[in-house]
């Protein structure tokens, strides 16, 4: 390294220049640099090169191409290695040992108001990129300064004597992080190059503009991906905003992997990304259809009674819902959904009398997404909250039959429709927000606690949710007189109000209740309560994570659950499972945790 080393600086932003381009000078380093940029240090007074020194070439197309040369590229990928050292010798290249860029402000040009493509274009930096990439992969020897801020830190060890064994040298740990910025500002600049394309060219195909994010305020807000040249969902109907689509991605896999699982059509109506309901298509009884508002219905498909349980179960909570279903969508399906209040479906297909039903809901601006359903996510997932990223495998944990082999409490035995509830319980808890529990019966979610941070209150309030589904089906509520023209939002309000003892005493809610029925109701009594309440057997409950206290047992109990599948680790197992045994309840060991986040 006794020859006199050299730098090539090309940079946009020249701030920090004359600093750095002074203490290449006083440590002897001979500067190359680009039209702008070595124009400015001869302004400065200080001794520089044009490019064109050693390319033997001018700066041409307007500056498209300035630094794009052998003598330039070869100079600084060229390693200590004899066959490296003969091709320059025989080109009569010189190595280069710093590189100073940064690139044309893209990111600036394309915030501008009325920006062109043309415009866009002119700012994409090809040169600078080239010179960025070759000076990090050769990192080993060249350093590479990429950020005006780095300056002041870079010359404190090019004047430290002591690094290295020549002056100059630069330490492996700073030309490391130094590498690393590079590669950085090349990732970040070429996804800003491919976001504002992906917009121009490949909107509504691998890109789709939303309204807004969570929020109204929060603008802009998109939905895009790069993996493929179109989102796996096709938009028919509406234009879906940035909720519905996390409805629609968490709640398609769910239909999918339960139907995969049960070989059973199977829907998910979802609110808030947690489901409020979801079911397999399992034949509905006459009190269910009447419940479910589905009496009276002639032909009702396995997938319409899927959704007809999904919907059914919790219809407060589903009021507004974004659905997902299984299987094709039919016509008898479409009919049901078209007498609901929803936002939006997600559905593999739609036959097209059922998609025109659809697409004429809430005037022709019902969200109705086709999903490809041979589409299959990459493995890694990120997601960045408050600017930093988060990365995980995604959970492609596969519930079936087989999760539910370890039973560990004394009574063993699990038929058939327990292990459809389980299965439906469980898979429900992958896609629920975490903390949760889930109760099920009949092939549906009949109670479901998501989001609280205590495991007891996901149980209390699935166990209540589960009571108020089965109160829903007593004669007294069955043969409830409506007021002439109440809704069925207005219904569901009513009646939740009294199964779960609220009925109204103070004015003005006093009246507004009773104004919904045509004879007023007479409470359920305790004794009522009590004897409704024994009847409710068979019930399965599945828990995302392990119990911490056998207080969960004993609130499922009361609300007839039979079968707890349930990880285990907590110091407590062996209380709960005790707990368990005492009310002979089947328990099984899940072996997989789900929290959903
Ligand atoms: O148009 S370019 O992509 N072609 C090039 O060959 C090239 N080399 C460096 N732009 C190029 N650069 C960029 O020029 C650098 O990234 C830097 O941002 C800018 C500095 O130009 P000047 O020295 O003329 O001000």
């Amino acid at each position: 390294m006794s020859q006199q080393m050299i730098a090539i600086i090309s940079v946009y932003d020249k701030s920090n220049l004359e600093t750095l381009v002074k203490g290449f000078s006083e440590n002897n380093i001979r500067i190359i640099a680009s039209g702008g940029t070595s124009k400015l240090i001869r302004s400065l007074g200080y001794k520089v090169e044009d490019v064109s020194s050693i390319t033997k070439a001018p700066e041409m197309l307007g500056g498209r191409v300035k630094t794009l040369h052998p003598a330039v590229h070869g100079g600084i990928l060229a390693r200590d290695i004899d066959s490296d050292e003969t091709d320059l010798k025989s080109q009569n290249i010189e190595k280069i040992d710093f590189v100073v860029c940064n690139l044309y402000p893209f990111k600036e040009t394309i915030a501008k108001e009325n920006v062109t493509i043309a415009d866009a274009v002119e700012e994409i930096d090809i040169g600078g990129v080239t010179l960025l990439r070759a000076a990090a992969k050769n990192h080993e020897r060249v350093t590479i300064l990429s950020d005006p801020n780095d300056y002041e830190k870079f010359l404190v060890e090019l004047n430290d004597k002591t690094i290295g064994d020549m002056p100059g040298e630069i330490s492996k740990s700073l030309k490391n992080q130094f590498a690393l910025k590079a590669f950085e500002q090349t990732a970040n600049y070429d996804s800003m190059i491919s976001d504002y394309f992906r917009k121009q060219y490949s909107s509504n195909k691998s890109q789709i503009t939303l309204r807004y994010g969570a929020n109204p305020h929060q603008k802009p807000a998109q939905a895009f991906i790069a993996s493929r040249e179109e989102l796996p969902f096709k938009v028919l109907g509406g234009s879906p905003g940035y909720i519905n689509l996390l409805d629609a991605l968490n709640s398609w896999p769910l239909v999918k992997e339960i139907s995969a699982s049960l070989n059973l059509p199977a829907a998910a109506s979802f609110k808030h990304v947690s489901p409020a309901g979801v079911a397999v298509g399992l034949p509905l009884n006459d009190v269910e259809k009447q419940i479910y508002y589905v009496n009276g219905i002639e032909g009702l498909t396995p997938l319409a009674c899927a959704y007809a349980r999904a919907r059914g179960a919790d219809r407060m909570s589903s009021f507004g819902d974004w659905i997902a279903l299984s299987n094709i969508v039919d016509v008898p399906t479409a009919q049901l959904i078209s007498k609901e209040v929803s936002d939006g479906i997600i559905a593999p297909g739609f036959e097209p009398e059922a998609l025109e039903i659809l697409q004429k809901k809430k005037n022709g601006k019902y969200c109705v997404l086709q999903i490809d359903p041979n589409y299959e996510p990459e493995q890694i997932e990120t997601r960045q909250v408050y600017g930093v990223s988060l990365q995980q495998k995604r959970n492609d944990a596969i519930i079936n039959k087989n999760t539910f082999r370890e039973i560990i409490s004394k009574n063993k035995s699990l038929n058939e429709q327990a292990i459809i509830d389980l299965t439906v319980a469980t898979l429900s808890l992958k896609y629920t927000q975490s903390n949760s529990v889930c109760y099920a019966k009949n092939g549906m979610v009949i109670g479901l606690g998501a989001g609280q941070q205590s495991r007891v209150h996901c149980t209390r309030l699935a166990g209540d949710k589960a009571d108020n589904w089965w109160f829903r089906q007593h004669p007294k509520v069955l043969g409830m007189k409506w007021a002439k023209g109440t809704k069925r939002p207005e219904k569901a309000n009513a009646i939740d109000l009294f199964v779960t003892n609220q009925v109204p005493t103070e004015q003005p809610e006093k009246s507004d209740y009773e104004s919904k029925f045509e004879t007023l109701p007479e409470p359920l009594t305790e004794v009522e309560r009590k004897e409704w309440m024994s009847q409710l057997t068979d019930v399965v409950l599945s828990s995302d994570a392990f119990f911490p206290f056998p207080d969960n047992v004993y609130r499922a109990v009361r609300s007839g659950v039979k079968y707890i599948a349930a990880p285990t680790g907590s110091v407590m197992d062996k209380e709960v499972l005790k707990a368990a045994d005492s009310f002979d309840v089947v328990y099984i060991e899940n072996p997989i945790r789900l929290f959903h986040h």
